[in-house]
């Protein structure tokens, strides 16, 4: 049996968890609801980095969302591709999952983790880069969409899985501005795929615990 250790609140764990519901694959959940609980305990065993999600499954202990991804492509597979097999169309899907992760997660988690620092050790420089960088990668992004029904093409793939996620959040945390329509229309077509529709309803309990504070939508 597949085992993940994650959070339905976090959005590289909702990465997995897409692509997981996405495939109906069985999985049992080992909620890190505290640093105190016993799946913590076995993170920080297994993962002195202690970030999460991580995928175990007899003992082969699999990091990071994306490579979890690649993973259950492997030894999992599905109806639905997450990565094509042409190795042409697995570079477009690579380098797209690269960027959702790089330049909207990245600013997006800089971001909202300088909110719960104390008021001394807050970083307001870096915070404005971060939301310029965000800006930058809603523009370009805007471009890219073009043609394309999902991030890399007509298929919904694993760059999808993270885009769901990333920005979910990036939006509540920099909005995504008018200017940027087709990231938007996007946006509301991630969260009508039923797989991340899932994720973001079983994280609905946990919205208070948003930095920022969750606004009153989605
Ligand atoms: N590079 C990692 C990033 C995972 C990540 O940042 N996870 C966050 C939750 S969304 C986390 O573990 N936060 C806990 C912490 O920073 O202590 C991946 O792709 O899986």
């Amino acid at each position: 049996m597949l085992e993940l250790y994650a959070h339905p609140f976090s959005s590289y764990c909702q990465k997995v968890l897409t692509a997981l519901y996405e495939n109906g694959t069985p999985f049992r959940m080992r909620l890190l609801d505290s640093p105190q609980c016993e799946a913590w305990r076995e993170l920080a065993a297994m993962w002195p980095i202690q970030r999460f999600p991580v995928l175990v499954e007899d003992g082969r202990v699999v990091l990071e969302a994306s490579c979890i991804i690649e993973y259950l492509q492997l030894y999992h597979p599905g109806p639905v591709t997450l990565v094509p097999q042409d190795p042409h169309e697995a570079l477009e899907v690579r380098m797209m999952d690269r960027f959702f992760d790089n330049y909207v997660s990245t600013p997006q988690q800089k971001i909202v983790f300088d909110a719960i620092r104390a008021e001394a050790d807050r970083d307001p420089y870096g915070v404005a880069e971060a939301r310029a960088q965000l800006e930058k990668a809603y523009a370009w992004l805007e471009k890219r969409l073009e043609g394309r029904g999902w991030a890399a093409g007509a298929d919904f793939s694993l760059a999808d899985c993270g885009a769901g996620p990333f920005l979910f959040y990036a939006d509540w945390t920099h909005r995504i501005g008018d200017a940027f329509p087709r990231v938007l229309a996007y946006r509301q077509r991630l969260l009508a795929r039923p797989a991340f529709a899932r994720a973001v309803d079983e994280a609905r309990p946990y919205r208070s615990f948003f930095p920022l504070g969750a606004p009153d939508r989605d």
